[in-house]
Parts: structure tokens; C-alpha cells; sequence
């Protein structure tokens, strides 16, 4: 078997003790793990002056090999490129998107210097599976000084439909960028499809079979491979969380009212203020539910160096204040909200203390919050998942209950439906959402990826 490389912008830290929060660093550890490799990516660290060396920790059969960032590559590559124009434009919004000719050209910058660092490090018969928005152009900067490994790519995020990925100024570069690899792997078939239209449309390509298409004279596979978590693992750390002092600390808080809990990180993605919207209205439309039920909101600060990041977060505090204000009692809050991280064993408890998981992005991948609260849940008794049809994993798990979440009534109605389900109906949709979590989990993700990686190349 060949060795895996993988290579992500960022690497999580050896110390499994620090929370790593952030869908592609927890699955690709998962991942990982099992499988052995080399993880190389950013350190996290940014220097004036960065050294030039790739430090590289074993721990078990994994390698993390990483380097820092210098301040202005991390400005331009990091906070500009990847996540003030692709983040937005890859989930549908352009209102959001920054484009500035300097970040772009950090962002190549930064590419070539992630390939020529790897360089070094890699071995003819290596597989090499780059993850990520923030490293499309990888493969052609390696395919360039001439590696001949097999590579294969994964887009956590979206893909938008052509005509938004043509208000990107730079589009036929950066989706060019795409057909160095041999083979793509995406969340959903609607992300598959943004590039085929591109790479049928816009580059004159063709295709040559069910996943392989030809442009500008290379030849790639472009597949769905939805990834997974690790549901054993999940319910496991889920079921000794429970017995923990804090989870009796929870209950004593609740003084046996219900909850509701949401988990994401601050981002303008995760549909949070129409959440709260949503919650406001629950508390208006069904008063039945005053000083009964609560919402808890863990919203983990990220990407703190990007305003519109700073933005969200005041809009969701004056929102909170707002439903909180009205609707508190003198013993009860109706949202708590908390801007702070967790361990994973903690969070788990959370979700699996409450009756309902809120998972409402605008757009996501996937969402692997939406799987890890159903894989926490008591299997005899357990809570309802509401999930916006605008995330992956309504794809993955069907018999959730599926929301619009731009409709505040309906997602108001559906908490209500949710609250209201009897135990028999619980416990059948949540043994076929279990079902299909186990069956697609993250080794299963990765497994079925790199497999198909080993066949490649295609033509
Ligand atoms: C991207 C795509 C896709 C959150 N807060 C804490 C914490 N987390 C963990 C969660 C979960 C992960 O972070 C978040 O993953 P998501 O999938 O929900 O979202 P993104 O970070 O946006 O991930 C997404 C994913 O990549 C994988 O392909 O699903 O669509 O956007 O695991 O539990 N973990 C800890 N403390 C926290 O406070 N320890």
C-alpha cells in the first residue's frame, strides 16, 4: 500500500488535548489516525520572519510536518484569498466576497511555497490528497516541477453554480487549477456539478465516461464522496460525558425544563441570527414553551482577523439581548449564548443532554455537528435533529426533520414538531439516521477515497 500524504491548510495540534474546532481538522485526524501518513500543512504560528524549516513530530504512525506563516502571507493568503473571497463565494454569497488582485496573487504565492516545501518530503509511489479551498492550486504548482504522484483533491466546502463562480475576476486561473488533480472528490452531486459546468462550459472540456471529463488537455475524475465522523468513537466519549459533574451541573441548571442546543463555529454560514429569529418566534407563535424551553448557542470564535467575521458576532449578541430581553423570567433565560470552546467529550454531553439539535446553516458542505448530534444521542430515548436542507448532510441524514431556514415560521413550527414527537417515532428516525452515519462513517470516507485515488490516473 502506498503511504498518504495529506496536506490542509492548517494541522491540528499533536496535543490531542486542545480542542480542534473546524470540520476538516477533525475528520481528517479521524482519518488519519487509522490509516497512518504525513499531515502537512501551516503550524498556526505566524512570524515576522518565518524560519524556512518544516518541523516535523511523530506521534503513533502519523507525521505532522509544519511550518509558520509569515505576517503578510497570512494576510493575503489566509485572511484575504481564502477566507474573504473564496469562503463567501463558495457558500453562494458574492454581497460577502472581496476581491483584490494583491490577496489573489498572495494566494498563489502561498501555494507555491506549500508545494516546494512538500517537495521534499514526498515519495514517488505517495498518494497525496490535498484538502480545501485554501490549496486548489496546489497540484498544478507540483505537477509543474514535475511530480508525477498521483493527486487527489477534496472541497469540504460548496461549489456554487457557474454563474457565480464566474464573478470571480480570477475564474479561469483558479478553476483551471482544479484539472491538475486526478480526481476530485465532493460533498454533494450539486458541488460536482459547479465544476463540470465549468470545466464543459466555460472550458470547451468533455466528458469521457460517468465521472471523467477532459479540459485543456488533462483528464480528471470529479466524484461525490461525502465525508463522515466517527461515529463509535462519537458515541462512546457521548455516554461517559453524560456521568460527568458538569452534566449534573446542566441538569441542576435546567431545573427540568428542555433544551435546545446549536454548536458551530461564528460564522455568517451557520444561519445563526435567523436561528435566534426563529427561537424568537418559537417563544411568540407557541407561548406554551416560556420558562420551559431553553436554546443553547456554542458559537466558537474563528477567523477573528476578518471584519465581517467581528460583524456577525455583534449581530448575534444584539439578537440574544433582544429574545433574552424580552422573554426572560427571574429564573430562567430563554437563549444562552456562549462565545467559548469545549473539549469534544464536553460538547458531546451537550448534545446529548438535549431534546433537539438546531443545525441551521444557509449553506454548508456538510455539517458533521448534524451527524455528532445524532451519533450522541441515548439510543432508548433519544432527541430530534432539525437540519437545513442547505447543509450536506441532509443527504446523509434523510430522516431528519429537513428545513427551510430563511423561513422563520417554518423553522419555528418544526422546533415545535420536534418537542412534540413521541418516543416511538424519536427512537425509528434516529435508528435510520444512525444506520446511515455508520455505514458512510469517516474511515469509510476515507478508505473509499483513497482507493479510488490509487486507480488513478484516468486517462
Ligand atoms: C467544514 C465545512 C464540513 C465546534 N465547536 C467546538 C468544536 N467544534 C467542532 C464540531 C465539529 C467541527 O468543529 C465543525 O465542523 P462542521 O462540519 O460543523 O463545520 P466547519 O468547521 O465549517 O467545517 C463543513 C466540514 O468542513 C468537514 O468536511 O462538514 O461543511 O464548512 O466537529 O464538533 N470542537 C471542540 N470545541 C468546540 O467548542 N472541541
Amino acid at each position: 500500500m502506498s503511504r498518504l500524504v495529506v496536506v490542509s491548510n492548517r494541522v491540528a495540534p499533536v496535543d490531542e488535548t486542545k480542542p480542534t474546532s473546524g470540520g476538516l481538522a477533525v475528520a481528517v485526524l479521524a482519518a488519519l489516525k487509522r490509516s497512518g501518513g504525513i499531515w502537512f500543512g501551516w503550524s498556526g504560528d505566524v512570524a515576522d520572519v518565518p524560519g524556512e524549516a518544516v518541523n516535523e513530530v511523530r506521534s503513533g504512525k502519523l507525521t505532522y510536518a509544519t511550518f509558520d506563516l509569515s505576517t503578510r502571507d497570512h494576510d493575503e493568503y489566509y485572511n484575504g484569498f481564502a477566507n474573504s473571497t473564496l469562503w463567501p463565494l463558495f457558500h453562494y454569497r458574492l454581497d460577502l466576497a472581496n476581491f483584490s488582485r494583491r490577496n489573489y496573487t498572495g494566494y498563489r504565492r502561498v501555494n507555491a511555497f506549500f508545494a516546494r516545501k512538500l517537495i521534499d518530503l514526498i515519495e514517488p509511489d505517495d498518494l497525496i490528497w490535498v484538502h480545501d479551498y485554501h490549496l486548489i492550486p496546489m497540484a498544478e504548482e507540483l505537477r509543474r516541477a514535475g511530480v508525477a504522484n498521483r493527486i487527489g483533491f477534496f472541497l469540504h466546502t460548496p461549489l456554487p453554480p457557474l454563474d457565480l463562480l464566474l464573478a470571480l475576476p480570477e475564474h479561469r486561473e483558479l478553476m483551471r487549477s482544479f484539472f491538475a488533480y486526478d480526481l476530485i472528490g465532493f460533498q454533494t452531486a450539486a458541488d460536482r456539478r459547479g465544476l463540470l459546468d465549468y470545466a464543459i462550459q466555460e472550458a470547451g472540456g468533455e466528458m469521457a465516461g460517468d465521472t471523467i471529463f477532459r479540459a485543456l488537455g488533462r483528464t480528471a475524475s470529479a466524484e461525490v464522496h461525502p465525508i463522515g465522523v466517527d461515529t463509535d468513537n462519537i458515541e462512546r466519549m457521548a455516554a461517559s460525558a453524560a456521568a460527568a459533574r458538569y452534566g449534573a451541573r446542566l441538569r441542576t441548571s435546567l431545573g427540568g425544563r428542555r433544551l435546545i442546543v446549536g454548536v458551530d463555529r461564528l460564522d455568517y454560514s451557520k444561519g445563526l441570527p435567523e436561528r435566534f429569529m426563529a427561537f424568537g418566534h418559537l417563544m411568540n407563535a407557541y407561548p406554551a414553551n416560556r420558562n420551559r424551553v431553553s436554546l443553547m448557542q456554542i458559537a466558537t470564535p474563528t477567523r477573528t482577523g476578518v471584519p465581517e467575521y467581528a460583524e456577525i458576532r455583534r449581530t448575534l449578541e444584539t439578537l440574544a439581548g433582544h429574545v433574552n430581553g424580552e422573554f426572560s423570567d427571574f429564573d430562567w433565560v430563554p437563549i444562552r449564548y456562549l462565545n467559548k470552546s469545549f473539549a469534544r467529550r464536553t460538547l458531546f454531553g451537550l448534545l446529548r443532554s438535549a431534546q433537539v439539535g438546531l443545525v441551521t446553516p444557509l449553506r454548508d458542505g456538510m455539517n458533521l455537528v448534524a451527524m455528532e448530534y445524532i451519533a450522541s444521542q441515548l439510543p432508548s430515548d433519544p432527541g430530534v435533529l432539525v437540519l437545513s436542507r442547505f447543509a450536506g448532510a441532509a443527504w446523509s441524514i434523510p430522516d431528519a426533520i429537513i428545513v427551510n431556514p430563511y423561513d422563520t415560521e417554518g423553522v419555528a413550527e418544526a422546533i415545535q414538531q420536534a418537542l412534540d414527537m413521541p418516543r416511538q417515532e424519536r427512537v425509528e428516525r434516529w435508528q435510520a439516521n444512525m444506520d446511515a452515519l455508520r455505514r458512510n462513517d469517516v474511515n469509510r470516507w476515507r478508505e473509499t477515497f483513497v482507493a479510488r485515488l490509487e486507480e488513478a490516473p484516468f486517462a
